[in-house]
């Protein structure tokens, strides 16, 4: 099999439909060797002394793990000095990380959840980086915080990496979804599958089924239809997968279909959904679009929201189209 190494891919996706110029492939090529970085300290663990927690908190006011903080360094440091990005945002930095004055500033801005899955890193479970990239607005000069609220339809790319078994990249500029492996020898990012589709119809549904007696009567509904199998109104049976890593959870829905939720619930209206829009929500639904399924809020299309600040949150249904039109469908009646 001739390999196709992510370089050589990003130069003939330009070719070919002009979406990629040269300062754009630098950025995806930078964000793609942080995630080699970061995949080395994953699989380090115990022995690179990257497991625990800190005794600091983010924005979210929740526990700060080592790698959540190393992974944000990582990503900062690689991307600051490329002269293709104008500023970052992180999940875990409270405000805005503009470009230091001594680089020259580009026109991108970057948004990233440096290590997603937190609860996972200890217990060797499946976890990922998410990004996501804007243009930045035109005659912008100084970016604030402002310039990065803009609907998730304008991304001009979007992708994960997955640290499991395998380190995997899934990507997308807006012409379909490919997925790169990381050969470990190598150190290289190769092509290992094109054009990746979720199946419109699924048997599959991923839930924190734990919160259910919170949920709003749509959600209720719906998945109790689920549970109910072949002999309730949905006349057959589905499974349940839920890893409580969004990018292993979003990855088996690529490779097999399925739904993935996070609903907002009813305990604390303040907060609508744990996921965020910026920089999880926005990205996976990037990607799940362009294979061909869908995602919601449970009324509208996720990518068409107007966020209003940086660390929004929102509920999220995503995968196989038919089955989040059923549950968005439940939302509207
Ligand atoms: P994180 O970014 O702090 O890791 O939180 C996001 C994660 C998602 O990856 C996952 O889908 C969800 O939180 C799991 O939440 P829960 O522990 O409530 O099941
Ligand atoms: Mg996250």
């Amino acid at each position: 099999m001739k390999r196709i190494s992510l370089t050589q891919y990003l130069v003939e996706e330009q070719r070919l439909h002009n979406t990629i110029p040269a300062e754009l492939r630098l950025l995806i090529e930078v964000v793609a060797r942080s995630c080699k970085t970061i995949s080395h300290s994953v699989g380090k663990g115990a022995l690179g002394d990257v497991l625990g927690a800190l005794e600091t908190e983010n924005v979210q006011g929740e526990v700060q793990k080592k790698l959540d903080v190393i992974s944000n360094e990582i990503l900062l440091e690689a991307n600051e000095w490329g002269g293709h990005l104008a500023a970052m945002a992180s999940e875990e930095m409270e405000t805005i990380h503009p470009i230091p004055n001594r680089y020259p500033m580009g026109e991108y801005l970057l948004v990233f959840d440096p290590l997603d899955g937190s609860s996972n890193i200890d217990v060797n479970v499946s976890i990922g980086t998410i990004f996501s990239v804007l243009k930045a607005p035109e005659g912008m000069v100084t970016p604030s915080e402002q310039d990065f609220l803009q609907p998730g339809a304008q991304q001009v790319a979007a992708g994960y990496a997955v640290y499991g078994p395998q380190t995997q990249l899934v990507l997308t500029t807006g012409h379909g979804v490919n997925c790169f492996t990381l050969d470990r020898e190598m150190g290289s990012w190769v092509l290992t599958q094109r054009g990746m589709q979720i199946p419109p119809t699924t048997k599959e549904f991923a839930i924190n089924m734990s919160n259910s007696r919170h949920w709003h009567a749509p959600v209720q509904r719906y998945v109790n239809e689920l549970l109910a199998g072949d002999t309730g109104p949905r006349a057959k049976n589905f499974n349940m997968r839920w890893i409580a890593s969004m990018v292993a959870d979003v990855h088996r829905i690529l490779n097999r279909g399925g739904i993935f939720m996070y609903p907002a619930d009813m305990r604390d209206t303040s907060m609508p959904g744990k996921l965020r829009l910026m920089y999880e929500a926005n990205p996976m639904a990037f990607i799940v679009e362009q294979a061909g399924g869908a995602a919601t809020d449970g009324k509208q299309r996720i990518m068409d929201i107007q966020p209003h600040k940086l660390h929004q949150r929102v509920p999220v249904f995503l995968g196989s189209r038919d089955e989040v039109a059923v549950v968005t469908g439940y939302h509207a009646e």
